[in-house]
């Protein structure tokens, strides 16, 4: 039997037999090497980001990476055995973090947490970026721009609570699992009648921070969800029209695929969420005591 402790190698935190991974596999795992050299000297400039294979946090960040084009190094750390520098870039040893020597101040290393917080100074550092793929409307256009955060803020309301609530809560026991089911599937319906009608990205033909911020736990919806709580693609207007053709165009995109670990990453990850296993974490532990997510 698994001990249920993340922090057991042998029989961690998954299902039977589940293995706790501690690096990113599939195509995910390509670019993590592909990033794994340190460019943060104080002479460089560089960003490190402290992330974890499972993390929907750190995916929407390292999606953001991905489409500027950046120079950054991927760190794969277990923020359940928070090693001391991810303590010291943030207090909290959540995921992701970024350590950063900005030029601010010659030769300091800096660190910054919120995976949002995150996007947001990624977007403004390396303006125009590297790719020449901008996910904010221009600074002219200051409504458009507000729009798409609201449209982030939202989805960080909604979905991202309401998919712990459904993926905790026990079918068995949990009187009201059938309404969170519901509720979590109107949060899909909610975010998908905000959609361009045209797309395929949120805000029409071009990918934007509303894509970026939202696609993991999507993604995660179509394994995790699926396997765990049954949820077909058809229960939450995925198989076709809008829904599918914004998942099809993420998926085709580099710069998604390529943080994607396989499937089975994902089922052994969340196990222990899905049986709502005391001390799974610090987002698992707000979502049973209905205070907000860390
Ligand atoms: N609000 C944070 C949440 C980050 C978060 O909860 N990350 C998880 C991994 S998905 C973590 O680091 N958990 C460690 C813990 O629970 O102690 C963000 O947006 O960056």
């Amino acid at each position: 039997m698994s001990t249920g402790n993340p922090n057991d190698t042998s029989k961690p935190a998954g299902s039977k037999g589940a293995h706790y991974h501690r690096e990113c596999t599939g195509a995910a795992l390509e670019t993590a090497e592909r990033h794994a050299k340190s460019i943060n000297t104080p002479q460089d400039d560089g960003i490190c980001i402290f992330g974890a294979a499972f993390c929907p946090f750190v995916q929407r960040a390292w999606i953001v990476l991905e489409m500027l084009g950046v120079e950054y190094q991927y760190r794969e750390v277990d923020p359940y055995q928070k090693p001391s520098d991810l303590l010291a870039l943030n207090p909290k040893g959540l995921v992701p973090s970024l350590k950063l020597s900005c030029g601010d101040k010659p030769g300091e290393v800096m660190g910054l947490g919120e995976s949002t917080v995150i996007v947001e100074y990624l977007l403004e550092r390396f303006q125009p970026p590297p790719s020449g793929t901008t996910l904010l409307p221009p600074l002219s256009e200051p409504y458009a721009r507000a729009v798409q955060r609201l449209a982030v803020f939202r989805g960080n309301q909604s979905v991202v609570p309401a998919f712990y609530r459904f993926l905790q809560s026990q079918p068995d026991s949990d009187p009201e699992h059938h309404i969170k089911r519901e509720e979590y599937i109107k949060t899909l319906t909610n975010f998908t009648q905000s959609m361009h009608p045209e797309g395929p990205f949120w805000a029409g033909k071009q990918i934007s921070v509303v894509d970026c911020n939202l696609f993991p736990w999507i993604f995660r919806t179509t394994n995790v969800l699926r396997h765990f709580r049954g949820l077909q693609l058809q229960d939450w207007g995925a198989k076709e029209g809008r829904m599918a053709q914004w998942l099809e165009a993420m998926m085709k995109l580099p710069a998604v695929a390529g943080t994607c670990s396989t499937e089975e990453l994902y089922l052994d990850s969340y196990a222990r969420y899905a049986e709502n296993r005391k001390g799974t974490s610090q987002v698992a532990d707000a979502t049973n005591t209905g205070r907000s997510l860390p």
